[in-house]
């Protein structure tokens, strides 16, 4: 049997079962189609997607123009490696710079290589700009962290289902408490080689945590007060996720380097980025760092394309009005509810916390309904659900998500 033929659920999964290393735990549902904020299985069955790909499909799925302009560079030219330029790099990194208001950005294809950029860039100033002995530079990362699953990111992660058996790990980093000035002012005072502090505005993966307000504007000012870099991860939290263009946005912070992926692309092409001021990129020579892939003329089409759909089509906006009467209607049901504790979150990133124990399947039980009743979510960790559709929905479409999840959550009702 030619191995496209239709085939039914059940034979896909096996089939990743078989071949596919089992890195993952998907819910079982098999997608096929994606269009908008729908997406579709293989037996043709329509869901709402309330994940977005982990943010990555904020533009919607295949939204149009960004599918066309992936369409006409790849007829094009595809890919030179930066052993020469091509006529799309320039234009992109323009765009983007004058985007997000830094003077460079540095081009690279997933979330993690970029944080790891931005980790080589902030070590390399600390030696180079700031004057740390060489080898020992210190960079403050947050407790409960999520940076993306390379050997040195999980150094500095405390999930052990990340970290076991995958040492050594890479020495250099200081984890604090999320959340907490006191914690960070007092690591900045004692420990004179800090290079940078990475943080993530909206912690994502520990359960969409909201920090305190103003905790984002205080820590920059520590950072500035120490000589300290402040490095936001804005991967899962940018590209108009949190109602802003960027999360930081809604205090006005202006990060000393900003971490982007995901989104960038609208989920159609792996793109990420890393962007700072000439004060810092210029450490970087020739021969300091790359990518194959990096930047190539795809991903450059692409993401001009998907950052002009965010800025035309009122994304950022859209999210902030549509998640204010997400998180007021949840919490009405949420009053009278004994399955549900509360819903947090800004914009179009939101989650719940479920009324059970972290072991429990409960979270995991609701997600199974929920598909059943047409929408596709899946809990973070344990008793956590992560609502995150795309930010093209609308109004109408979002009320009609409120419905199947309140229904789903009162059969669950103790
Ligand atoms: C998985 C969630 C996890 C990220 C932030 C960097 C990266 C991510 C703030 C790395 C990636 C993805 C990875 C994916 C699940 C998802 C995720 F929070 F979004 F849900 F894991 F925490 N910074 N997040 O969120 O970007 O290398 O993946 O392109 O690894 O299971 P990446």
């Amino acid at each position: 049997m030619a191995i496209l033929d239709q085939q039914t659920s059940q034979q896909l999964i096996e089939l990743e079962n078989r071949y596919g290393a089992h890195n993952y735990h998907p819910l079982p549902v098999v997608l096929s189609r994606g269009e908008g904020v729908y997406v579709w299985d293989v037996d043709g069955k329509q869901y709402y997607d309330f994940l977005s790909a982990y943010s990555a499909v904020n533009q919607g799925h295949c939204h149009p123009k960004i599918v066309n302009a992936m369409m006409q560079q790849a007829q094009t030219l595809t890919l030179t490696s930066r052993a020469f330029h091509n006529d799309m790099l320039g234009k992109y990194e323009k765009f983007a710079c004058e985007f997000f208001g830094f003077d460079k950005l540095l081009p690279m294809n997933t979330g993690a290589e970029a944080v790891e950029t931005a980790l080589k860039l902030c070590r390399k100033w600390a030696y180079e700009v700031k004057g740390i002995d060489e080898n020992k530079a210190e960079i403050i990362v947050c407790e409960n962290n999520f940076h993306g699953r390379t050997t040195t990111i999980i150094s500095f992660s405390n999930d052990p289902v990340a970290r076991q058996n995958f040492g050594p790990f890479t020495n250099g980093f200081i984890k604090i408490e999320y959340d907490n000035l006191n914690a960070l002012e007092s690591t900045l005072q004692n420990n004179p080689n800090v290079a940078g502090f990475l943080v993530e505005p909206i912690q994502g993966e520990a359960g969409v945590y909201v920090p305190s307000e103003g905790y984002l504007t205080k820590a920059k000012s520590l950072c500035e007060q120490y000589n300290v870099l402040f490095i936001a991860d804005e991967v899962q939290t940018g590209i108009a996720r949190t109602g802003k263009l960027l999360a930081v946005n809604y205090e006005n912070v202006i990060p000393d380097i900003l971490i982007l992926g995901k989104a960038m692309s609208g989920g159609v092409y792996p793109v990420s980025a890393v962007l700072a001021n000439n004060a810092i990129m210029n450490v970087i020579k020739p021969g300091n760092h790359g990518s194959t892939f990096g930047g190539n003329p795809i991903a450059a089409a692409v993401a001009i394309a998907a950052l002009e759909v965010v800025r035309d089509e009122g994304l950022a906006e859209n999210a902030e009005i549509l998640g204010n009467i997400f998180r007021e209607e949840l919490n009405k049901y949420i009053e009278t509810s004994n399955i549900v504790n509360l819903v947090r979150g800004k914009g179009l990133l939101n989650a719940i916390l479920i009324n059970d124990d972290e072991e429990s399947e409960t979270a995991w039980n609701i997600c199974l309904a929920l598909r059943d009743h047409g929408l596709l979510a899946k809990p973070t960790h344990g008793n956590i659900i992560r609502f995150a559709p795309p930010l093209v929905m609308n109004e109408e479409q979002l009320l009609d998500c409120v419905n199947i999840i309140i229904k789903t959550l009162k059969q669950f009702e103790k």
